[in-house]
């Protein structure tokens, strides 16, 4: 059985071999393998290609510690806005496409898998409230930078992607949780809006299918349907659904906004403060300032009140898009 290696995959292989760098042998490397075609005949070379990168890529970690004192300059992304939201998808599943759509900010995009090697960040704004996106490398089994896992497992929220313009999005589905669950990570829906209990190895998540342009409707309904019970599935493509989405990805984060004002003066819609949902007016008074919560007397809300401006106990439940006017 010949190998049948296609252009792209002998161009990768020269590039490879002309690469210089630790990091550039890396990136042709992994884009070998991602092209190699999968079959009996190539199975030898699957595997003599990945022990080829799992020595490069010890050689590059033991450079990169050497260097900086510690493994990865990407361990910890410090969060901003109303939380931080991980795109986690196979390779070329559209993940920096998507964060080029949403966002102010440049990731690669390439046609060939394994374009994306570092993390990405950029804000997507939902109405008036920020949220930060960050674009990840592929997860794949051929090879997963190790400090992505770290990435997915300290974000919010996780919003998986899925190619819907390939063969078997259903598989993409399957391999994306097997692979998330060999590094002890759950993926829940929380669809039917029950409260999140964020506990060790679970994250919520968001399904989004990418490429709407290119899919088949009927594959789509029943990649559409698998999801039915848990997750919730939003659908989009570089131009459509995309508002769909910012509204989807703030509803994920379980947050609410309130806006805060003065006795006898309008309220700032522009700059909510953002907390969690299910804050009470004691709650909101803490998050500005312990002083205040000591001496809350009481607090008038318009919105969730049943008539504007009402006064409410301190244990009121605040609702998104409150206004809330504090009496110390
Ligand atoms: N038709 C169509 N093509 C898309 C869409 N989104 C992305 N693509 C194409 O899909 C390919 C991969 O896109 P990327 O955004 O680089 O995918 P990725 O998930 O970041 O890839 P890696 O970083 O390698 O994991 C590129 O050729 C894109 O132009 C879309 O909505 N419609
Ligand atoms: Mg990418």
């Amino acid at each position: 059985m010949t190998a049948n290696l296609t252009p792209q995959y002998l161009s990768a292989e020269e590039r490879y071999k002309a690469a210089s760098s630790t990091e550039d042998k890396l990136a042709a490397l992994k884009e070998m393998i991602a092209l190699l075609p999968k079959h009996k005949g190539t199975e030898k070379m699957q595997a003599n290609l990945k022990k080829r990168l799992s020595k490069l890529n010890d050689q590059a970690q033991k450079a990169q510690a050497k260097s900086s004192g510690s493994a990865s300059p990407y361990e910890h992304i410090d969060r901003e806005g109303a939380g931080q939201i991980v795109l986690v998808g196979l390779p070329n599943s559209g993940k920096s496409s998507l964060i080029n759509a949403i966002t102010n900010a440049e990731a690669d995009v390439a046609e060939f898998p394994f374009s994306s090697l570092k993390p990405t960040v950029g804000m997507v704004t939902f109405e008036n409230a920020p949220l930060q996106l960050i674009d990840l490398p592929p997860i794949s089994e051929e090879y997963t930078e190790p400090w992505v896992y770290n990435l997915i497992r300290n974000a919010d929220r996780v919003c998986v992607l899925i190619d819907l313009s390939t063969n078997d999005p259903e598989e993409a589905w399957l391999e994306t949780i097997a692979l998330l669950e060999g590094a002890k990570l759950q993926l829940v829906g929380g669809k039917h809006g029950e409260a999140f209990a964020p506990s060790t190895g679970t994250q919520k998540t968001l399904v989004v299918g990418t490429k709407s342009d290119m899919a088949e409707p009927t594959m789509v309904d029943r990649f559409e349907n698998l999801f039915v019970e848990d997750f919730n599935f939003i659908m989009v493509n570089e131009i459509e659904g995309l508002d769909e989405l910012k509204k989807a990805l703030f509803d994920s984060l379980d947050v609410i906004r309130i806006y805060s004002k003065e006795p006898g003066k309008p309220a700032d819609q522009s700059q909510p403060t953002i907390l969690k949902k299910g804050t009470t007016t004691m709650g909101f008074a803490q998050s500005i300032h312990k002083d205040i919560a000591k001496n809350l007397k009481y607090a008038n809300v318009w919105g969730s009140a049943q008539h504007d401006g009402q006064r409410v106990p301190h244990d009121h439940e605040l609702q998104d898009g409150d206004v809330v006017e504090i009496h110390t």
